[in-house]
């Protein structure tokens, strides 16, 4: 008798008509085959193995270098399920349109199909998911990101319930790229693309797009954000969850590490993208479903992020940076600034006069997370951690104050709910637009976003102590253009006043959009910010907050009947508080 899993195999099999079929075990020997394939046939270049041992470059299709948002579907049988924050076709037409480019994709491909776990192995809140793909990269890629072969088989046993993600590359033209999601049915479709979020289905299709889906029926939450612990000279340690979009930061954030000034702190990492968080023992307790880190590159260097710099020294994927004659990778931003000569991320010759950027702005590396020096010892518990505070944050050069709370669950949700932040290299479109991004899931929502809103309201009486919810911008800019706040590690003395906060150690002031520190209350010993410059970074431009209370009204109407009460008075309060 076969397994459903295997009848769904033969299934793929029989449309996608590969020439052969591996079934991942998650081996190591298994992963140096596949690197050793994928190095003859140039789709990995070898690094230099002595300073970067178990490194290899990957040039993707320089069309296929960022998610596409454009292209990524909901398919649900009601298309007001997927809402106007996703793109929709019905499950039918979908089927028969991309079924099309699935069929007889595989034929001069080996099929490999990669059982995954997302979560730690005896957790509870852990789910399995399966990907075939036509991709050896994607196979390797996900050996990194999640605890992929045996370890999932076992679990799911002859169960049928999995997610399962069919993935070929097709011919990898954006003519022929769909990214769909059957929510109803657990199942992922994508062609055309091997690049991180389109290809690697463990990771936004599924921990994200479906997961949130079933999070909402089965009450519990999937959320854009990374997980830490802030550890005290005292001992406690406090667990924060925030959500940013992508390439804002929240890499950096979740492997912080305190500036000298602060001895005897320590950040501890749990998860730099993606935390479920479930109801148990009245709290929130999150686990990270992610086994890696497929880390933006640019930008990354020892002083913005020396606990990733340790990370990727070994065993890791470099996908679209530079490479220099010594082998070794580089990226804008580095240490040590350009190399006189390099191939670009195309692996043309470039030089620092080329005037074009070495790597891709959205070159990234994948990275097993168990090399960071930073991880917490929890961050494979079972159980999860407990969350007391959740932040959102965006990047905005204007308006947004340094850090806020919210006056309650129900207000924090709508501050959430209303984030805006400046558009990104991580999706194919314009650069630096500010567009509304709610709790960092505008592309990540796997329903309409006016009954996530809803979910978001009844989470908070579900349990006993909801965590407490922030606001926060790193990203503010003086008249000069300049940064008004140093960022990375120095963020920790924001991260102090949300967890003295959360501990009822210190007050804050009443503004018109939320609770607002004073500025003797954040810590400036020892860095160049005035209490001015603070001041500055902490005060409310009433008629700046009522302009982006109108674009925030416009964005909430889309959403019609499904918006929640509690949202619109929310909105209706602020406006009133912004004009008293
Ligand atoms: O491409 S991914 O979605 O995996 C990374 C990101 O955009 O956050
Ligand atoms: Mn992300």
């Amino acid at each position: 008798m076969s397994t459903p899993l295997e009848r769904w195999v033969d299934e793929c099999a029989g449309i996608t008509r590969p020439k052969a079929v591996h079934w991942c075990d998650g081996s190591q020997s298994e992963y140096d085959r596949l690197v050793r394939e994928m190095l003859a046939t140039r789709t990995l270049v070898e690094l230099n193995q002595q300073e970067y041992p178990g490194c290899y470059l990957h040039r993707s299709d320089p069309n296929d270098v960022a998610r596409t948002e454009h292209l990524t579907f909901l398919c649900t049988r009601n298309k007001d399920d997927a809402g106007p924050n996703n793109n929709w076709m019905s499950p039918p037409e979908a089927k028969e349109k991309v079924g099309a480019l699935f069929a007889g994709a595989m034929r001069e491909r080996t099929m490999y199909v990669v059982p995954y776990l997302m979560g730690p192995v005896s957790s509870p809140y852990s789910q399995v998911g399966v990907e075939i793909t036509d991709s050896p990269y994607v196979a390797v890629s996900m050996r990194i990101m999640t605890r992929m072969g045996k370890v999932a088989l076992d679990r799911l046993g002859a169960s049928d319930y999995f997610v399962k993600g069919l993935h070929s590359l097709g011919d990898l033209s954006p003519d022929r790229r769909f990214i769909l999601h059957f929510p109803e049915e657990r199942t992922i479709w994508s062609v055309g693309s091997g690049y991180g979020g389109n290809a690697l289905l463990g990771k936004k299709c599924h921990a994200l797009r479906i997961a949130s889906w079933m999070a909402r029926e089965e009450g519990w939450l999937a959320e854009h954000m990374l997980i830490v612990g802030i550890e005290e000279p005292s001992g406690r340690t406090t667990y924060i969850a925030a959500a940013f979009p992508s390439a804002c930061g929240k890499t950096n954030l979740a492997m912080l590490v305190p500036p000298a000034s602060h001895k005897g702190y320590k950040v501890w990492t749990v998860g730099d993208d993606i935390a479920w968080m479930n109801p148990a023992d009245g709290q929130l307790r999150a686990i990270n479903p992610e086994a890696g880190f497929f880390g933006v590159a640019p930008g990354t260097n020892s002083k913005t992020n020396p606990n990733m710099m340790a990370t990727i020294g070994k065993n890791s994927l470099f996908t679209n940076v530079a490479l220099t004659p010594r082998g070794t990778p580089y990226w804008e931003g580095m240490d040590g600034g350009p190399p006189p000569e390099a191939l670009d991320w195309q692996g043309r010759p470039w030089t620092p006069a080329s005037g074009t950027k070495a790597a891709h702005p959205n070159s990234r590396f994948t990275t097993p997370a168990h090399q960071c020096p930073s991880m917490s010892p929890a961050w494979e518990s079972p159980a999860g951690v407990p969350i007391s505070a959740i932040v959102f944050g965006g990047r905005r050069a204007t308006l947004m104050p340094l850090v806020f709370q919210s006056f309650n669950w129900q207000h924090g949700v709508f501050l959430g709910a209303t984030m805006a932040s400046e558009t990104t290299a991580a999706a194919t479109s314009a650069v630096g637009v500010v567009r509304q991004d709610p709790m960092a899931m505008l592309p990540f929502c796997g329903y309409n976003m006016g009954d996530y809103f809803g979910h978001w309201l009844r989470m908070g009486t579900r349990v006993a102590t909801p965590p407490q919810i922030f606001r926060v911008n790193w990203f503010r800019q003086g008249r000069d253009g300049s940064y008004l706040w140093p960022g990375f590690g120095e963020n920790l003395r924001v991260l102090r006043w949300i967890v003295a906060r959360v501990h009822g150690e210190v007050a804050a002031a009443d503004t018109p959009i939320g609770q607002v520190p004073r500025a003797g209350d954040i810590d400036l010993t020892g860095i160049d910010v005035s209490r001015a410059t603070l001041e500055e970074l902490l005060a409310i431009d009433r008629a700046g907050w009522l302009e982006a209370a109108a674009a925030q009204d416009k964005f909430l109407e889309q959403f019609g009947d499904r918006l929640p009460r509690e949202i619109r008075e929310e909105q209706a309060a602020l406006v009133k508080r912004l004009r008293a």
